[in-house]
C-alpha cells in the first residue's frame, strides 16, 4: 500500500514557523504573528468504512467525501474510541477514554451535560490559541444540570466546555427534543408555546406511536414509540414549542447554511469548526432531492445527501480562499447499522452493498466495525496526498493538536500526540489502543493484534439489531492485519501473544 509522508518543505517550515509563535496554553493569543491553520472535523453519525466509495464501496459512490481523502490522507486504521455515539465524541473532545466514565453512555436529550466543566478539552485548548471555536448540528454530550427548562436557557451546554458557540440538535434526530439549540436557546420558540420535555411519562392527551400507529408515516421495528412529530415517533416524550420543531426533510440543509455561514463570519481568524452531521443515523429522511437516488432506500439516501453537503462545504471553504490554511477531518462516530429502530428498508435494499466493507461487527460492536470508521485528513499543500495504515484515533485530536500548536502544560488525559501519524510523516501512530463496545465493555488493540476478553451475553444485539455484539465466552485474539475480518481467533493456537495481550489489558484497564 502506498503509504505517504508530510511535504517536507511547506509542512516542515510552516510547523516551525508556528512553534515560534506559541509556547503556552496561557499565553496571551493576540501576541502571535504566525497564521495557525483552521480546524474542521466533520463527522457522520453511523457511517460505516465502506459506507464510502473511497474505502471500496461499489455501489454507492460518495465523490466529496473521497475529495477529501484522496486530496489528503486516508486512514485504513482510523478509529473513534466507542462503538457508540456519546462515548466516542465525549473521548474525541476531552482525550478521556469514555470507559473511565461510567456515565459515558448513550444519552437521553434531556440528560445533563457529561463533560467536566474544569477540563481542557479540545475546544478549551484550542480556545487558549485564540481559536474561535463552534459546534453546528448533533450534540449528544448532555446539556444543563439535569433538570432543564427548555423556555430558558438551557446550560451548561457547548459554550461551558471551550465552545464559543453552538447550533445543535440536544441529542439524535430520534430523541426528543425535536427542536434546535442555538447558544442556549430553543431556537424559534414561541414563549406562548413552551416547550416540555419527559424521559418518564407522556402528557396528557399528546399521541404516542405506541397509542397512534395509524398517525405514523415510517413504522419503527424496536422502540421509537414515544411522542409522534413530523409523523414519526421518537424516544422520549415532548409537549409544544411546534414554532420549534425541526423537519427532519431541511436538517442537513440547516446545518450546512450554519456551517458555511459560520466559515464565512471567522474566514480572517484561525477558527475551529465541530460540524456533526446527522446522517446517516435513524430516523433517515432525506431531502426530496436525494430521495430515490441510491437505489438503496433511505440509508443509501442519507449517505449521498451527506456526501453533498461535504461537496458543498468544501466548495464554499476554497471559494473563500482557505483550502491551504485549513486541516479538514472527515470521520465517523461509530461503526455502521442498517436497521436501527425503523422500518426504512435499509436491510431489504442494501443489495451488494457493504456498509463495514471487510470489517466485523458495527455499530455498538468489540468487533473492528464497531470502532474503525472512516478516517480522512487533508491540509492542502502540507499534507501529502496518499494512504496510511498507521493507527490513528479521534481520542488522540487534543494531544495532537496540542502538540502542532506547541501547547504545554495540560492535562492531555488518556490523548497521545500522534501528529506526525496525521501529517503522514509516521506510518505506525498509536500502539495500544483500548477500545470500548455497548455497555463499557473493552478490547485492546495492539500492533497487529486484538483481544477481547470473555464476555457474558448474546451473539447479537438485545433489542433486536442484527450487529454482533462481539461476546463470546472463550477469549479473542485476532491478527487484524492478516485477519480483517476476525474469522480466525487464534486464541488457542497462540498463547504466547495472548498471554502477553491478556495482562497488558488488565493492567491498562485496572481499577
Ligand atoms: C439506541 C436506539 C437507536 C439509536 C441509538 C443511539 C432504540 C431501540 N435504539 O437505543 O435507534 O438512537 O440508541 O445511537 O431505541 S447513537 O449513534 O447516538 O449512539
Ligand atoms: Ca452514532
Amino acid at each position: 500500500m502506498n503509504q505517504t509522508r508530510i511535504t517536507n518543505t511547506i509542512g516542515g517550515a510552516f510547523l516551525s514557523l508556528l512553534m515560534l509563535g506559541t509556547t503556552s496554553c496561557k499565553e496571551d493569543a493576540s501576541k502571535k504573528e504566525v497564521k495557525k491553520p483552521n480546524i474542521i472535523i466533520i463527522m457522520a453519525d453511523d457511517l460505516g468504512f465502506g459506507d464510502v466509495s473511497c474505502n471500496g464501496a461499489t455501489e454507492i459512490k460518495t465523490p466529496n467525501i473521497d475529495k477529501i481523502a484522496t486530496g489528503g490522507i486516508r486512514f485504513t486504521n482510523g478509529y473513534c474510541a466507542s462503538s457508540t455515539c456519546t462515548p466516542a465524541r465525549y473521548s474525541m473532545l476531552t482525550g478521556a477514554y469514555p470507559w473511565k466514565n461510567k456515565k459515558a453512555e448513550v444519552l437521553a436529550g434531556n440528560a445533563p451535560l457529561l463533560i467536566d466543566t474544569t477540563w481542557n478539552t479540545l475546544p478549551r485548548m484550542l480556545q487558549s490559541q485564540g481559536y474561535k471555536t463552534t459546534v453546528i448540528g448533533k450534540w449528544h454530550l448532555g446539556l444543563g444540570n439535569g433538570n432543564v427548562d427548555w423556555n430558558k436557557e438551557v446550560t451548561p451546554g457547548p459554550r461551558a466546555i471551550g465552545f464559543d458557540s453552538e447550533y445543535i440538535m440536544a441529542a439524535t434526530n430520534d430523541r426528543v427534543p425535536c427542536v434546535y439549540i442555538n447558544n442556549g436557546h430553543v431556537d424559534n420558540l414561541d414563549p406562548n408555546d413552551p416547550i416540555q420535555v419527559s424521559y418518564k411519562k407522556n402528557f396528557e392527551g399528546e399521541p404516542t406511536g405506541k397509542n397512534n400507529p395509524e398517525m405514523l408515516r415510517m413504522k419503527t421495528t424496536q422502540g421509537h414509540n414515544q411522542s409522534i412529530i413530523n409523523g414519526i415517533s421518537r424516544i422520549g416524550f415532548m409537549k409544544g414549542g411546534k414554532s420549534a420543531i425541526w423537519k427532519d426533510e431541511d436538517m442537513a440543509d440547516l446545518f450546512l447554511e450554519k456551517a458555511k455561514q459560520y466559515v464565512t463570519d471567522h474566514k480572517d481568524k484561525p477558527f475551529f469548526l465541530y460540524y456533526a452531521l446527522h446522517e446517516p443515523h435513524v430516523p433517515r429522511l432525506p431531502n426530496s432531492r436525494f430521495v430515490g437516488k441510491s437505489g438503496m432506500g433511505s440509508r443509501g439516501d442519507a449517505i449521498l445527501e451527506a456526501d453533498w453537503c461535504v461537496g458543498e462545504f468544501m466548495k464554499h471553504l476554497h471559494k473563500l480562499g482557505l483550502d491551504e490554511n485549513t486541516i479538514v477531518i472527515f470521520t465517523s462516530d461509530n461503526g455502521p447499522v442498517t436497521d436501527d429502530g425503523y422500518a426504512d428498508q435499509a436491510d431489504e435494499l442494501l443489495g451488494n452493498h457493504k456498509p463495514l466493507g471487510p470489517l466485523r461487527g458495527g455499530k455498538y460492536s468489540l468487533y473492528d466495525g464497531g470502532t474503525r470508521i472512516p478516517f480522512f485528513v487533508k491540509w492542502t499543500n502540507h499534507i501529502k496526498p496518499g494512504e496510511s495504515n498507521a493507527v490513528v484515533t479521534q481520542l488522540d485530536f487534543l494531544a495532537s493538536f496540542a502538540s502542532l500548536l506547541n501547547v504545554k502544560g495540560i492535562d492531555l488525559k488518556d490523548s497521545e500526540d500522534h501528529m506526525d501519524a496525521i501529517l503522514g510523516k509516521d506510518l505506525k501512530g498509536r500502539q495500544e489502543l483500548v477500545f470500548e463496545a455497548l455497555g463499557h465493555k473493552t478490547g485492546l488493540r495492539q500492533g497487529d493484534y486484538i483481544y477481547i476478553p470473555p464476555y457474558k451475553g448474546g451473539h447479537y444485539i438485545s433489542w433486536g439489531v442484527m450487529n454482533e455484539t462481539g461476546n463470546s465466552k472463550e477469549e479473542q485474539l485476532y491478527n487484524i492485519t492478516d485477519d480483517i475480518a476476525q474469522q480466525k481467533n487464534l486464541a488457542e493456537t497462540n498463547p504466547a501473544v495472548l498471554k502477553k495481550m491478556k495482562e497488558r489489558y488488565q493492567e491498562l484497564t485496572k481499577g
